[in-house]
C-alpha cells in the first residue's frame, strides 16, 4: 500500500515541473541557430503560493552562462535587458515567450540539438529548483503558441 502511494507521488513529480511555489508549463529551449551556441529558454511560470515569489537563475549545463531577460521595443528596435530576477506576485504567472521574457542561454560547450533536456537550475525564493527544459526546433508548435492566436484573427 505505501509503494503505491508512493509510485503516484512520483507519476505526479515527474509529469509535472514542480517546485515548492511555482509550476512551469511548457518548459523548453529552442534548438540554437546551426552556426551559433546561444539561445534562450521559455515557458510559463505560475506562483501558485499565497505570496510574492522571487526567481533566479542559476546555471544550465552545457551553457556557461544564464541571464534572465526581458525584451522591450524602444523607438522601434528591440533590446534586452539583463534582469536580476523575476518577481511574480501571489497567484500571477509569468510568460516566458520570445520578445518577451525569456531565459538567455550563453556559450554552450558542446552541441545542443533538439530532443535533448536542458537540466536549468534556479532559485525561488532561495531554494534552489531544477528544471528539465525539453529541446526543441523553434518551428515546431509548441513554440509559437502566439502564431495560433494569429491565425483565428480574420478580417472581415
Ligand atoms: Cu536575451
Amino acid at each position: 500500500m505505501k509503494s503505491m502511494i508512493l509510485s503516484a507521488v512520483m507519476v505526479l513529480i515527474s509529469s509535472a515541473a514542480f517546485a515548492a511555489d511555482i509550476e512551469i508549463s511548457n518548459p523548453h529551449v529552442f534548438a540554437p541557430i546551426k552556426g551559433t551556441n546561444t539561445t534562450a529558454g521559455f515557458g510559463t511560470i505560475k506562483n501558485t503560493s499565497k505570496s510574492e515569489v522571487t526567481v533566479k537563475i542559476v546555471e544550465a549545463k552545457p551553457f556557461k552562462a544564464v541571464e534572465l531577460h526581458e525584451s522591450s521595443e524602444k523607438n522601434g528596435r528591440m533590446t534586452m535587458t539583463k534582469m536580476e530576477m523575476y518577481k511574480i506576485p501571489a497567484g500571477q504567472t509569468l510568460e516566458l515567450k520570445p520578445g518577451g521574457n525569456h531565459i538567455m542561454l550563453f556559450d554552450a560547450t558542446k552541441p545542443v540539438q533538439e530532443k535533448q533536456t536542458i537540466v536549468i537550475k534556479m532559485m525561488v525564493n532561495d531554494k534552489e529548483q531544477t528544471v528539465n527544459f525539453p529541446v526543441i526546433s523553434r518551428m515546431s508548435k509548441e513554440a509559437k503558441p502566439e502564431e495560433k492566436k494569429e491565425e483565428g484573427h480574420h478580417h472581415h
